[in-house]
């Protein structure tokens, strides 16, 4: 059944007319602006900005780095950009009108832009599009250019982003001199959607539509670039992800049309950047069999290929998705870029359709598989997010492959941007419990909402409407199937209003100071998962609102996680611990735990003479987000039952 709503596409309320103040997030956005930006800069320059500095200077050679070391600059134009749309800070502004001009300096009089390929293969530009990446940079400096147009108005990266799509415009098509390929690594194609939104420019639309549709044809470029290895730049050669010797493209989603697919398949970043893409292009054509392609390839992810964490991609070789039901648990590679393109697809979904499960996923991907990503104090990042580990796995300051710091940053620093929707009708969604500010539009009318909340520890939020004069209109407060128990009061007065399809509505004529709060509760959850998870099998993990717990060695009095058998009818407490990972609420119970020591010296024992040697072992489980900011040891999200 279809739900794209032609008629009714909604419109985030835009980045810089929400100001957030949230007791959870605060300190999150406030290190992510100080810190991580901060910490990112300094990463850039031996790489990324020297490669930059040498084409503007008319060197070649000596190019650092991963062959798309570009887009880390372009990433963090974006987030910062971000910043900016909310938060004056002259000195980042004067910091970001730098980098732009060196990137406008290192560009081509033709428009192309790539700093690998102008200093190391100029003659081979174009040539490898499975895995060289140039349009994967152009699509993050189209991105970033869209942000910093929105943010400051200005032009300057707009005009440099605007010149490389032309020149790319120019080089790809279908006529007999153009190249007619489709990138390895997807990303411009949201990209120039969102060009052409700004633009107002129809062709960018066009040539999005062109990389959608010539992706997963017969004979295509990808597959011709496989097969001629010799003939193709670039230090990663296009043959790598042959099968047995055999075409078979579904790394980039090019195994066939996209209209055709049914499974989520490949890469998993590259997968979310192409259904985010599509989604957009669906949002300005309405075009339903690309929708209906985008809903079978939502629901396949999402009931048999996502974490419970909102992660995906379970394989580091491909670093992407298997097949059904593969989540295995210490191995996970689930990447944090892919749960951050998770959270970008199910965003625009949600746009296309009003539809509040996408929200759901939304919301358990950012507050566990993207929020995991980056430690508390917003200096060190995993790449990959296992939801098991033995202690090894810690996160890192940088990485050789820098692609996940600088995503978590881009999409923190846009948070805002994701807290509120409107409908064409004007219609106004509180789709995430946030606290703070948010300027609407209304019929002409401008009104102020104010969100408060102790989200997602407490289990109320309250918005409070101001408004000159009263204004009539449907305000839309998503439930997430977590918070039981939902009730509304309308100034302080019981409402007689039921959630429906995941929101509960409030239509009626507001005046100011007007206010709806919503109590709910959160109880605590033991999560099973589908029998066919088989690593899951006979185990459980604990949710409490969004946050999926684990448990921490750190944690247990003389026990590993793997020592836990919880007992699913036992009692679990709830503690407000504001002293713990800058305040959590932590789940509490009393498990059976195996004993180490009968087995000193030993590795493998009859498990009859195993019989009885357990103990009572206190159970201490931590939001997921937060493992691994303390004493490093093994963790474990799903926990084998008694
Ligand atoms: O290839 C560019 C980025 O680097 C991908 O999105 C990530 O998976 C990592 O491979
Ligand atoms: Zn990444």
């Amino acid at each position: 059944m279809t739900s794209l709503r032609k008629d009714r596409r909604l419109d985030a309320v835009p980045l810089a007319d929400v100001s957030i103040d949230d007791s959870f997030w605060n300190d999150r956005l406030e290190t992510n602006r100080e810190i991580t930006l901060e910490h990112q800069y300094d990463q850039l320059g031996d790489r990324c900005l020297r490669n930059f500095e040498r084409v503007r200077d008319g060197k070649t050679g000596g190019f650092r780095g991963m062959w798309f070391e570009d887009s880390d600059a372009y990433k963090w134009l974006e987030a910062a950009s971000y910043v900016l749309a909310t938060h004056d800070d002259p000195e980042l502004k004067a910091r970001v009108d730098e980098v732009i001009e060196l990137v406008a300096a290192a560009q081509d009089e033709n428009g192309y832009l790539n700093t690998y390929f102008t200093l190391e293969e100029p003659d081979a530009r174009w040539t490898n599009l499975y895995m060289m990446h140039e349009l994967y940079c152009a699509g993050h400096l189209i991105e970033a250019a869209v942000a910093h147009h929105r943010a400051t108005g200005e032009d300057s990266l707009l005009e440099v982003a605007t010149r490389f799509a032309d020149h790319i415009d120019d080089v790809f098509g279908t006529d007999e001199d153009d190249l007619d390929g489709v990138p390895g690594h997807e990303g411009i194609e949201l990209a120039l959607v969102e060009l052409s939104r700004v633009t107002d420019e129809q062709r960018y639309l066009d040539l999005a539509q062109y990389f959608v549709d010539r992706r997963g044809r017969e004979h295509s470029r990808l597959q011709w670039e496989t097969a001629h290895p010799d003939e193709t730049g670039g230090d990663v050669p296009p043959d790598i992800f042959l099968e047995d010797g055999e075409w078979d493209g579904s790394y980039a989603q090019a195994h066939e049309p996209i209209r055709a697919q049914e499974t989520v398949e490949g890469h998993s970043v590259r997968a979310m950047y192409l259904y985010s893409g599509v989604a957009s292009l669906v949002a300005e054509t309405g075009d339903d069999e690309l929708y209906e392609t985008l809903e079978t390839l939502w629901t396949n992810m999402t009931t048999k290929r996502m974490y419970v964490t909102g992660g995906i991609g379970p394989e580091s070789a491909h670093e992407g998705f298997t097949v059904d039901y593969d989540l295995r648990n210490r191995t996970a590679y689930a990447e944090t870029c892919a749960a951050i393109g998770s959270v970008f697809w199910n965003h625009r979904m949600f746009r296309l359709t009003g539809e509040s499960r996408f929200y759901d996923v939304l919301e358990r991907s950012l507050y566990n598989g993207v929020l995991a990503g980056v430690s508390l104090d917003g200096t060190e990042f995993f790449y990959e997010n296992p939801l098991e580990s033995l202690g090894h796995h810690h996160r890192k300051g940088w990485f050789e492959c820098a692609c996940c710091p600088p995503n978590v940053a881009r999409l923190f620093a846009s948070l805002g941007a994701y807290v509120y929707a409107q409908s064409a009708s004007d219609d106004i969604y509180v789709n995430l419990y946030v606290g703070g500010e948010a300027d609407l539009d209304v019929d002409g009318q401008s009104v102020t909402l104010t969100q408060e909340t102790d989200y997602p520890w407490g289990e109320s939020t309250s918005i409070e409407m101001e408004t000159e004069s009263p204004v009539e209109t449907a305000l839309h407060v998503r439930v997430p199937p977590w918070c039981e128990n939902a009730t509304v009061r309308l100034n302080g007065d019981a409402l007689d209003v039921e959630p429906e399809d995941g929101y509960v509505v409030v239509d009626r004529t507001w005046a100011d100071g007007d206010s709806v709060t919503l109590d709910f509760s959160l109880p605590v959850t033991l999560v099973a998962a589908h029998p066919d998870v088989p690593d899951d099998a006979d185990r459980v993990a604990f949710q409490r609102g969004p946050l999926v717990y684990c448990v921490e060695e750190t944690d247990l009095d003389d026990a590993a996680p793997s020592h836990l058998r919880i007992d699913p009818a036992g009692d679990v407490e709830t503690n407000r611990r504001d002293d713990l990972l800058d305040g959590v609420v932590t789940l509490e119970t009393v498990a059976r735990a195996s004993t180490t020591e009968n087995w000193e010296g030993q590795l493998y024992r009859s498990y009859d003479e195993t019989a009885g040697e357990s103990r009572e072992a206190a159970v201490v489980a931590v939001p997921y987000y937060g493992w691994d900011n303390r004493e490093q040891g093994r963790m474990r999200v799903w926990l084998p039952t008694v």
